[in-house]
């Protein structure tokens, strides 16, 4: 069975591909349900992904990421905002801002729902580094100024961002799940 993953965000796609290789096929689904306005990954991603699951029609599982840059120093700024930031700000003044404050240590952090029809389940992933000043070409997003261990995000290439990344972390435990179920 395909899992079909309902984003806009092609990168996301990539490295859940990349992840789920030879467990089971990723296929990137446009649906653009309603992305519900909280505080909680959680509640975005089981919402969109009950709504996406009954909007879609046919068998196919679905399964929906939502994912936030938390900078400490700002109380979790910007968080579940992370994309309308990303698009007004921009994640180098992201980026100034932090380091305007003491620490520049920050976390991402990816809920995953799943959801068959029978039962929606959620898996999450979280990792803390520091912001800095953009470096790297790869990836997506927030990746430039994410530093961990000496390097950003987009200094790695897909399957070193996966084995340490809160993305990679949250499909690992999908995978887990997913295989026994
Ligand atoms: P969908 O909602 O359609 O899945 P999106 O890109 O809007 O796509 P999110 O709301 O989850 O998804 O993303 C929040 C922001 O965080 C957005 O600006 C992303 O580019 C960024 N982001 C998500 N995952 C990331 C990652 O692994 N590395 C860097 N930035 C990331």
């Amino acid at each position: 069975m395909t899992v079909r993953f309902v984003t806009s965000n092609a990168g996301k796609v990539a490295e859940a591909q990349d992840y789920l290789e030879g467990i089971d096929t990723v296929e990137q689904v446009a649906y653009d349900y309603a992305e519900l306005q909280s505080d909680s990954l959680e509640e975005i991603v089981v919402r969109g992904a009950e709504e996406a699951y009954a909007a879609l029609g046919s068998e196919e599982p679905v399964l929906v990421d939502d994912t936030g840059l938390f900078v400490d120093a700002l109380e979790g700024f910007p968080g579940p905002y992370s994309a309308y930031v990303e698009d007004t700000l921009g994640i180098e003044r992201v980026w100034r801002l932090a380091s305007e404050e003491q620490s520049t240590r920050a976390r991402f952090r990816t809920v995953l729902a799943y959801a068959d029809g029978e039962r929606t389940e959620t898996f999450e992933g979280s990792v803390a580094g520091t912001l800095v000043a953009p470096r790297g070409e790869g990836g997506f997003g927030y990746d430039p100024i994410f530093e961990y261990n000496g390097r950003t995000f987009a200094e790695m290439d897909t399957e070193e961002k996966n084995a340490i990344s809160h993305r990679g972390r949250a499909l690992a435990e999908f995978a887990d799940w997913y295989a026994g179920r």
